[in-house]
């Protein structure tokens, strides 16, 4: 054992100390399932990540770093519907869209080979994986992000390895959550060799869904290593490892299989933990990204009834990998120490000078303050459900400048069973729950917004059923809506907007996943006047704003409130009152995270943009970021 002393002059002599060799996990949080990630020297010994982002649109994000600490959302590689539109006909809730993408740099080129998986489509069907590859030579700009190339392959989880030898390019993926492949591939053309080139390659230790399989080879090139998922992407979860010198085997399991988990150890509040991906930074220092959920020790007693409603999430970890050796990933923790160097760079570099627009891409983890001031556009981390119709959703029109002009759609966030839109579009702008404990909030520019005066101006809020809203989402069939909505009122003093509808406010929410038990579903429905003088006509003292605020108070519940919005108010002066509460864990995840946002809907009735409405003043706060198990847990249930 070498004494504290001795410990400390190595690493000040490996230069350790001066980057302070700690990090926080998770790296991406919020919904960021299935990372992957490369480094790049070629391009200033940048590392590039990308996530699955299932159905939000646009999508794949891509994050970029030099420190593997400061990381900005650079891009994202899905941002014109002209490149996926299956993705708006896609049904079977969130559990169907853009499945783990494999992220790489070769030869000036960067690659993601993804699939679009329609799990409304029998397994047996081979369109329900749609494979492709998608090329960038600038990722830090949208446009540069290739259309799909598509390429026949029944499974998930494509990642593409070359052949240093040959220069041959192949993929592994996995097929039936039971096997896995190594398949010759054309990635300019999509062409993929005959059957007869498809080599089976070790499928793991036995547990069920070997998945992810990722090739690497080290520097002395004498192995290769095959890295799988298995377990399943919830409690048994792992990373496993095997090599072999050539790929049709034998393969030799690394003998202390599982490398990284958290299966088995309640202490721990990252749980789920693999898909892992590695990759090796300038100094010759692996490591390792992976999915995990905070959820706690309590979470493999009961997964569907725990409290995780960020999701999957992504976090990094350091590995130690002597040439011709077995890696030894270092197990997860909120704040990640040890014996490691994190890469050493001058300052946090904003990559200005990539971007299109010359300007700092978003810093990941960063508060929204967002305003749609006229000539701007919305941000990368901003996202719709499927894809949007385009003319819902005007930034800054001419009549409301500063504002954010949303036309109703027929469907409301529920839409048809909880489940699909068939290609109709919900207006709906949100952005990913990204702390345990935040704030968010919108104001909804009230004065003009209904029709106060008894003229027929069609796009006014007048008729029943019209709302406006904030949600915290997880999917279709799993979410809690705080909105303005005209409802018939029993004594008709509707001030105006017709004889028998006025405003009122409604908290409604659902949570009836079919990974939720029936007994444990969950309906609520609350209405209340809106305070008549939040809706005088003229404004009156109120400026005609009403603030529609979600929050999360703890790690277990949600509240949803709004308040008057006085004009030239201080913040301070904002009374906001509480409308109703919901629990993380109504919000059950299966592959995606919470969600938060706006929409506006008339509920299935009177065709599209049947109104339109007015946000302005975007705010996202993050409050606090709990990354170890509380030390009193928040016991199970839900009632
Ligand atoms: C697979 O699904 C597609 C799309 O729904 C359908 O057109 C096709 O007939 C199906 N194929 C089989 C073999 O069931
Ligand atoms: C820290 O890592 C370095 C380089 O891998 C190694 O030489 C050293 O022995 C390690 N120190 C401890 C205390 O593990
Ligand atoms: C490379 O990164 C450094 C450090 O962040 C930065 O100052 C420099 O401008 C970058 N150079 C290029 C060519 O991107
Ligand atoms: C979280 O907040 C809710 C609502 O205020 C409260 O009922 C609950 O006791 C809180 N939980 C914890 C663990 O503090
Ligand atoms: C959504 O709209 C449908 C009509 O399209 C309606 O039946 C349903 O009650 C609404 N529910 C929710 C929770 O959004
Ligand atoms: C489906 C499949 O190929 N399973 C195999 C996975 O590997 C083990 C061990 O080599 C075999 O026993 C299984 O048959």
């Amino acid at each position: 054992m070498p004494s504290v002393t001795t410990t400390v002059v190595q690493l000040l002599a490996a230069g350790a100390l001066a980057s302070a060799a700690s990090f926080n996990n998770p790296i991406f949080s919020g919904f960021h399932p299935d990372p992957s990630c490369a480094f790049v020297p070629e391009r200033n010994n940048t590392f590039f990540c990308a996530t699955s982002s299932f159905l939000t649109f646009p999508g794949l994000p891509i994050y970029a770093s030099q420190d593997l600490v400061h990381w900005r959302h650079i891009s994202n590689a899905l941002s014109r519907p002209g490149q996926l539109p299956a993705l708006a006909f896609l049904a079977r809730g969130a559990t169907s869209g853009i499945y783990a993408p494999t992220l790489r740099y070769r030869d000036g080129q960067f690659y993601i080979l993804t699939t679009l998986a329609d799990q409304a489509l029998p397994g047996q069907n081979s369109t329900r994986w749609d494979n492709f590859v998608l090329t960038a030579q600038n990722p830090f700009d949208p446009a540069s992000w290739s259309d799909p190339v598509p390429f026949d392959f029944p499974g998930i989880d494509p990642s593409p390895f070359w052949d240093d030898s040959t220069g041959t390019a192949w993929f592994t993926g996995s097929v039936d959550g039971a096997q896995d492949y190594h398949v010759p591939i054309d990635l300019s053309t999509g062409e993929t060799g005959p059957a007869r080139t498809h080599q089976r390659v070790w499928n793991g230790t036995g547990l069920p869904s070997p998945e992810a399989p990722h090739l690497y080879r080290q520097a002395d090139g004498r192995w290769l290593y095959l890295v799988l998922a298995e377990g399943g992407t919830r409690e048994r979860h792992r990373a496993v490892v095997a090599r072999t010198r050539d790929v049709a085997g034998p393969w030799e399991p690394c003998p202390h299989n599982p490398v990284l988990t958290a299966h088995g150890d309640a202490s721990s509040y990252f749980q789920a933990v693999g898909h892992a991906d590695l990759f090796q930074d300038a100094a010759g220092q692996w490591w390792a990204v992976a999915l995990a959920n905070r959820a706690g020790g309590r979470y493999a007693e009961d997964p569907y009834n725990a409290n995780f409603p960020m999701g999957r999430e992504t976090v990094l970890t350091p590995v130690k990998w002597e040439e011709g050796g077995w890696p030894e990933f270092a197990p997860i923790s909120g704040t990640m120490k040890g014996n490691f160097s994190l890469p050493e760079v001058a300052s946090d570099d904003a990559f200005t000078h990539l971007t299109p627009d010359k300007r700092a891409p978003l810093r990941v983890g960063s508060n929204d303050a967002i305003d749609f001031a006229p000539g701007s556009t919305l941000p990368p981390h901003l996202f719709h459900w499927r894809l949007p119709v385009a003319r819902n959703y005007a930034l800054s029109p001419s009549e409301r400048p500063g504002t954010l002009r949303l036309s109703s759609s027929r469907l409301n966030l529920t839409g048809f069973d909880g489940d699909s839109t068939r290609g109709w579009g919900q207006t709906f702008l949100a952005r990913k729950q990204a702390h345990t404990r935040f704030r968010f909030s919108v104001d909804v520019e009230w004065w003009g917004n209904y029709d106060d005066d008894g003229d027929d101006e069609r796009r006014k809020m007048a008729r029943e059923d019209q709302e406006v809203g904030v949600t915290a989402l997880q999917d279709q069939s799993q979410h809690f809506d705080l909105g303005i909505v005209m409802l018939k009122t029993d004594h008709g003093s509707g001030g105006g907007a017709g004889a028998d509808v006025a405003p009122h406010m409604r908290f409604r929410g659902i949570s009836t996943t079919p990974f939720r038990l029936p007994e444990r579903m969950k309906w609520v429905d609350e209405r209340y006047p809106l305070p008549k003088e939040w809706w005088s006509p003229d404004g009156g003292a109120g400026g005609g704003r009403i603030r529609l605020q979600v929050e999360a108070l703890n790690t277990t519940h949600y509240a949803f409130s709004a308040g008057l919005v006085p004009n030239g108010a201080d913040e301070s002066d904002i009374e906001i009152t509480v409308f109703g509460h919901c629990r993380g864990n109504q919000l059950v995840p299966y592959y995606s995270g919470v969600v938060v946002g706006v929409y506006a809907t008339s509920n299935g009735k009177y065709g599209e943009r049947s109104f339109d409405t007015y946000i302005r003043r975007w705010r996202y706060v993050g409050l606090e970021q709990v990354t170890a198990q509380p030390a009193v847990e928040a016991p199970l249930t839900w009632d």
